[in-house]
């Protein structure tokens, strides 16, 4: 196996030429045609009111001030707080949609959907301490109870209960344990308006409690909900990248995060009436594909093929294969459709709560769900007859999804003492010298791709297992990482261990909302006794390497106020102010047992993991890494 040289945008080069620059730009020419103001990218603008926008210059008379008076410690820190707002209500918001529609379908509304992991269901109703044997009537009780976490005022979202009892009590002294999540994130955008809170700490300690309502609540809520109702994971194998698009077949690309309407496309795929719909409009088949988290979240529920991440979403249409785009919220391109103008796609919104110029807008509401799904695939059908001329990149690389905490549980404990002391025993021996989650987006202002995987390369062959969720899993898995031959190129301990199991050495855990599954395995190697009593002792670290979404601002935060060591790579949203950059990176460890730190090298961003992993186990005075 050979280290990865091409970057995303290569393998595509072939379709992009063909009517890119005669019809309209990427991502990647956007890219280069913008410029970041590095007041913006440092953190340092304020526009929380019209006098400005002021651009502050930490340390410079005259300029290091607002026109209000605030610092530009005091603005970084606002701006900082006001991303992870934002991502905790993208990753809450899609959290909720879920929960409405578990109550739908437990109260018997919503057609099409039904509670398909009846265990998990009555797992969660004991943590949630709700009784009871019908199945029907604990779901409703479940449903009503995670709802009402949306909305609470007062006391503790309820998965608090499931991190470590050191962790929970340190959230208390700290105080940032979240009350509800509507709460959090209304309370975070009052104090960085103008005029309320200018303390960067106090801000921050508000961001942390937010970010926490996202990791132990709206993404977990998401994460488990969807599981009952869809299933939860188990390994499969699969393919990726712009190749599985058939040029034979109509191509319905599903894009977006929620993952409610794509379960029914992928079941209505198999109608026989559509499929004869498809063969009579000359196509030998409906051919289901995915781009970002949607793509994962069928991915490891169903196998289905992943076209790309988040930089591919245009290369797709330009492919001219792809027949409909389905879209619903969440890192969708705004330049879907005048992409698609160029060729013959038709992009639908599905979602209520976002529409795009130039897309047909399909709402999807729980009782229209089987019926819209049927209609989404048919207009699909109905579309291939128009295609133009198809080039599609050829080849597509064999990937294992599908590690939801329960496999990794069963996988490496046995089906009949499921337990995480095999994992722990591997770490404490040193075969394994801990675990890193490589998470997070891809970023065209890099070589995007490159940098994921060199970094997960470095980490494998290290002796760290590493689990990977979204854009991140996708970048993966077209290096050919997420499959058992991996193995070869970790370090003997982990190698000895994947071969034992037959698992890769990377595991895809499923979407951005699903780095609440990291949190639950992390906190299982804590429950199982041996690596210390909180999730700052545990020989565990995260990083985003390519992010940019404010979504990993907050996913980070919840990390780090979690007890965990975060890198982000591209650079740092508050490196306008140091006094704030420090505290995020220093200061706050004091308090939340984790920060922060930014580095752009994958290889020295592994390295910094490595000593972060080689602290914690010094810490806990766990054997050297004999293998590596
Ligand atoms: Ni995550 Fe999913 Fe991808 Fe980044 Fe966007 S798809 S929620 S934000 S780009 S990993």
């Amino acid at each position: 196996m050979t280290a990865q040289s091409e970057s995303d945008r290569t393998g595509v080069t072939e379709v992009t030429s063909v009517t890119q620059m005669e019809c309209t730009p990427t991502v990647f020419e956007r890219a280069q045609a913008h410029k970041p103001c590095p007041f913006g990218s440092g953190g340092t603008c304020c526009r929380a009111c019209f006098m400005g926008p002021c651009r502050v210059v930490e340390g410079r008379k005259g300029r290091d001030v607002g026109v209000c008076g605030a610092s530009a410690a005091s603005i970084a820190a606002k701006n900082f707080s006001r991303m992870t707002a934002a991502g905790t209500s993208a990753h809450s918001d899609h959290g909720r949609e879920v929960t409405q529609l578990f109550l739908a379908t437990a109260r018997g509304e919503a057609p099409g959907y039904e509670i398909r992991d009846e265990r998990k269901l009555r797992m969660l109703a004991r943590i949630l301490g709700i009784e009871g044997n019908d199945t029907t009537d604990l779901a409703i009780k479940v449903g009503e109870q995670l709802l009402a976490d949306f909305g609470r005022q007062e006391g503790e979202i309820s998965f608090i209960r499931r991190a470590p009892v050191k962790r929970q009590e340190k959230w208390r002294q700290w105080g940032v344990t979240p009350r509800g999540v509507d709460r959090e994130v209304v309370e975070m955008m009052h104090r960085t308006s103008v005029g309320v809170d200018q303390d960067h700490k106090n801000l921050i300690l508000q961001a942390s409690r937010t970010a926490l309502a996202d990791g132990w609540g709206g993404s977990m809520i998401a994460t488990e909900l969807q599981d009952i109702l869809f299933g939860t994971p188990i390994p499969l194998r699969a393919k990726v990248n712009l190749g599985v698009l058939r040029e034979d077949q109509v191509n319905l690309v599903i894009h977006g995060h929620e993952p409610a309407l794509p379960e029914l496309i992928v079941q209505a795929a198999r109608d026989e009436e559509l499929l004869a719909l498809a063969r009579a409009n000359g196509a030998t088949g409906i051919n289901i594909a995915g781009i970002c988290c949607t793509a994962t979240e069928i991915l490891m529920r169903h196998g289905i093929p992943v076209a790309g991440s988040f930089l591919q979403q245009e290369l797709a249409i330009m492919t001219g294969a792809v027949d409909l785009m389905a879209v619903d919220v969440q890192c969708v391109m705004p330049s879907l459709p005048t992409v698609a103008q160029c060729f013959h796609t038709e992009i639908i919104t599905t979602s209520e709560k976002a529409k795009i110029p130039g897309a047909t807008h399909m709402v999807f509401h729980h009782e229209n769900a089987p019926e819209l799904a049927k209609q989404v695939i048919r207009r699909a059908i109905e579309n291939f007859t128009n295609r133009g001329p198809v080039d599609i990149p050829k080849g597509t690389i064999d990937l294992i999804a599908g590690f939801s905490h329960e496999t990794i549980n069963y996988m490496l404990g046995g089906q009949f003492r499921s337990s995480y002391r095999p994992l722990n025993d591997a770490v404490t021996d040193g075969r394994i010298r801990g675990v890193v989650g490589v998470v997070g987006c891809n970023n065209p202002k890099i070589n995007s791709g490159y940098v994921h995987t060199t970094l997960m390369r470095e980490l494998i062959a290290h002796d760290v297992l590493v689990l990977t969720t979204g854009c991140a899993a996708t970048a993966a898995a077209k290096d050919e990482l997420l499959v058992p031959e991996a193995a070869e190129i970790a370090g003997s301990g982990l190698r000895e261990i994947c071969q034992a199991v037959g698992i890769p050495p990377i595991l895809h855990m499923g979407s951005c909302v699903d780095n609440s599954r990291i949190l639950i395995a992390a906190t299982q190697m804590v429950l199982e006794g041996g690596l210390g009593d909180d999730l700052s002792e545990v020989p565990v670290a995260g990083a985003a390497p390519e992010w940019m979404s404010e979504k990993a601002v907050s996913i980070g935060q919840y990390f780090v106020a979690s007890g965990v060591l975060v890198g982000f790579g591209v650079g740092f949203p508050t490196m306008g102010s140091e006094v704030v950059t420090d505290y995020l990176f220093e200061g706050i460890e004091e308090h939340a047992g984790g920060k922060w730190f930014c580095e752009p090298d994958p290889l020295e961003m592994a390295r910094i993991l490595i000593e972060q992993l080689d602290k914690k186990r010094a810490a806990l005075k766990l054997k050297e890494v004999m293998y590596a």
